[in-house]
């Protein structure tokens, strides 16, 4: 027996407990455990069934990911898996919280299954670039039908233990502890009151259609496809004689394991959650029963609206009488909204907006624990309102700013509690982005900062921590190689194939549709308040500030990069293509072609250097807070891991020769940042710099 699964015998049953936190994941001790306590229990002449639960939040919520791309302990989870199918003595599996990929593949194999009401099951492997790879695909068509298993498999996503019911994947449904759950039912096993089935034994009816018409949907997606396309191989393996499929299912997943989706996928799992370790992760966070948002637009209607989902009343402040119907009506909107997409049910709508309140009255803020500001972007604007705040607000309140980009210890100089300010940059909209950027000024009170990230995980945003720069991590990064694409477009590459180049590569979308879609104004009052401060040798694209001045700023306009037509099409706007002429004119350059695979370098590269800079100067504590914030906030491919974890792929040498070979047209955009060089000169990679910080 190993230290994390116990058995108990009552009589002549008994159980086999799992208790290995935090999610029961089937790692080596927990593997051998199961098989030696397999092996005791059928020895017992007197035991005549056996349940298999969780202690603990959960039943085993898959494989032990840390464990992939290390050499392999026998037994192996299909090992167990089969052991435990092959056992003389019928085993009920009892599952509660979330029984996802091995797990559910374990029960599988037992010879029936019970869920404790308000559990799901799953096999999310897709999600992390695999597919189930211990007989999943094999033996859930065996339970379910072909729709159910192709929408699990290739979908990932997990379904309560009802709906589990309903498909067959489970045998019955019963309320309480699983521990006490595991006796009685295991006596229900015994005395053959609950059927016990051996999976393999099962017969498996395959719908060719919903195959088939799976297979072509997926192809038609291409490399965004791949991983679902492979699940589906292995799925169609469950019509050969069993082991037959289950081996064909295991070389297709050593294969997933060996991909680089996974290996993204993997990376992105655990930039998720490598985040929240800060160092003020022990300090303890200052409750926050209620807020107050100053501003009542887009950004404060969103930051409401997102924390009136997680059950925080609010106040939001409006600094006219007509500006506050419509902030009740945003909000109310995004409500209802999230009603749609099931993040809200109907009977909990009412109960929430009476949670709102909106006013013109500050003073209504005296009692509240958290103030975010999202008012215009001024700094004279910011010191009005935080002095005010300073004044009204009772002490220990947090005073937060959600400033996309302007100086956090410049606001707190108008208050005389600076400890308490901190930076809370949501991203738009605010009720649905993911990520926030939790930025530390250098008076901040650590439990502040304690405060920011609790707030994130009730708010269920990925909080990072940054420090206190021009744009934070993620507009200062995207501010740097955002230019990248002005300059290739200058020289001659399209922005249309640029754009369809980055979708190529992954993005949901291209930077001039993204831009068209943001609203060019935003960028072009971007580039006029940094016009002061840009250096002279720093190459400047005029062609944006000529769509903004022709009075288009993209989508809101109909215009922009793109002109977009009723019937929800789009085509280049003629008028781009003159400007760009115009200005190559002007300048004497002499156009280009670019590949799809240049376009995507240097916009990569050129990322990756401030990306690196940013680490280099602390703003982001470690390179994987740097992926997090574009995995979760700029829509970075998800499937590629970040920008840092794409960087590794390629490598520091091959990154800094790639910046030499571009500086010779812009020596000053393309420098080699000095961790970037001595990476190279190491041979070190950012996943070690992760390790070590
Ligand atoms: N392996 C290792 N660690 C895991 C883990 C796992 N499978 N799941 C979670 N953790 C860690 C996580 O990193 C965190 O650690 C802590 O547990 C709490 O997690 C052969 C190949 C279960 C729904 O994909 O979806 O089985 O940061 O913060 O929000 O076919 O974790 O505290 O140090 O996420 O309550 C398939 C992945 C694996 C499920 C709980 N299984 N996990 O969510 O807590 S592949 C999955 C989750 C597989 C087989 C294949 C969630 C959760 P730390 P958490 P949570």
């Amino acid at each position: 027996m190993t230290e994390v699964v116990t058995i108990q015998k009552f009589d002549d049953i008994a159980t086999i407990c799992i208790d290995n936190p935090p999610v029961n994941a089937a790692g080596h001790a927990m593997r051998k455990g199961v098989v030696d306590a397999l092996d005791m229990l059928e020895a017992d002449p007197e035991v005549k069934a056996i349940a298999l639960y969780c202690a603990g939040r959960t039943f085993v919520a898959g494989a032990d990911i840390r464990e992939f791309g290390k050499p392999s302990q026998p037994p192996v989870l299909p090992d167990v898996c089969n052991r435990l199918e092959a056992s003389s003595k019928p085993i009920v599996a009892i599952m509660h919280g979330t029984a996802l990929g091995g797990g559910l593949e374990l029960a599988l194999c037992c010879h029936a299954r019970v869920g404790i009401t308000g559990s799901k099951v799953g096999l999310p492997e897709v999600n992390l670039g695999l597919l189930p790879g211990s007989g999943g695909t094999i033996r859930l068509p065996r339970v379910a039908d072909t729709a159910t298993t192709i929408k699990m498999i290739t979908g990932g996503a997990p379904i309560s233990a009802e709906d589990a019911l309903k498909h067959g994947i489970i045998d019955r449904l019963e309320d309480g502890d699983p521990a006490q759950v595991a006796v009685t039912i295991a006596k229900e096993l015994r005395d053959w009151k609950l059927k016990a089935r051996v999976t393999r034994d099962l017969p498996v009816n395959l719908n060719g259609d919903k195959m088939s018409a799976a297979r072509s949907k997926f192809e038609a997606l291409g490399s965004k496809g791949a991983v679902a396309l492979r699940a589906l191989r292995a799925i169609e393996g469950a019509a050969k004689p069993i082991d037959e499929g289950l081996a064909a299912e295991r070389a297709l997943f050593i294969e997933a394991l060996a991909s680089d989706e996974h290996h993204g996928l993997k990376h992105a799992f655990f930039a998720e959650r490598a985040v929240a370790n800060i160092p003020e992760a022990k300090e303890t966070p200052r409750e926050i029963k209620t807020a107050g948002v100053i501003g009542g637009g887009t950004m404060g209607s969103g930051i409401a609206t997102s924390m009136l989902l997680a059950g925080i009343p609010v106040t939001v402040i409006e600094m006219a009488e007509d500006r506050v119907a419509f902030a009740v009506k945003t909000i109310t909107g995004n409500l209802q909204g999230a009603v749609k997409r099931g993040k809200l049910s109907h009977e909990a709508f009412d109960a929430t907006v009476a949670k709102l309140t909106v006013t013109t009255d500050m003073s209504s803020l005296c009692d509240v624990d958290l103030v975010i500001e999202a008012v215009f972007e001024s700094m004279e604007v910011k010191h009005e309102v935080f002095a005010k705040l300073d004044a009204i607000c009772k002490t220990g309140a947090v005073l937060a700013s959600n400033t996309s980009y302007l100086n956090i210890d410049e606001i707190a100089k108008a208050v005389t509690r600076p400890q308490d300010v901190i930076g809370l940059h949501f991203f738009s909209p605010a009720h649905v982005m993911r990520l926030l950027e939790v930025v530390v000024a250098d008076k901040t009170a650590p439990d502040v900062v304690a405060t920011g990230f609790a707030l994130a995980k009730r708010l269920r945003k990925v909080a990072v921590r940054a420090g206190v720069c021009d744009g934070f991590i993620g507009n200062r990064i995207l501010a740097h190689y955002a230019r990248s694409t002005g300059y290739m477009m200058m020289d001659g590459a399209d922005y249309e194939q640029i754009d369809n180049a980055l979708v190529g590569f992954g993005a949901a979308m291209g930077p001039f549709t993204v831009g068209d879609l943001s609203g060019l104004d935003i960028g072009w009052a971007e580039r006029k308040r940094r016009a002061p401060l840009r250096p002279p040798e720093e190459r400047y694209i005029g062609v944006a500030d000529k769509i903004c001045e022709a009075g288009d700023f993209g989508r809101k306009t109909g215009k922009g990069y793109y002109v977009y037509w009723p019937d929800g099409s789009k085509t280049k706007n003629p008028d781009v293509a003159q400007f760009i002429a115009d200005e190559q004119a002007e300048k004497g350059i002499t156009p280009r072609s670019f590949t799809d695979e240049e376009i995507v370098d240097r916009y990569i590269t050129a990322m990756i250097v401030e990306c690196a800079r940013v680490v280099e100067e602390g703003i982001a504590l470690r390179p994987i807070d740097v992926d997090a914030v574009f995995l979760f906030g700029y829509g970075f491919p998800r499937h590629r891991g970040g920008p840092l974890c794409y960087a590794d792929k390629i490598g520091a040498q091959a990154l800094v020769d790639r910046i030499n070979s571009y500086a010779k047209d812009d020596a000053y955009y393309w420098r080699v940042p000095a961790l970037l060089q001595k990476m190279a000169d190491d041979g070190t990679t950012f996943a070690d710099l992760n390790k070590e910080r």
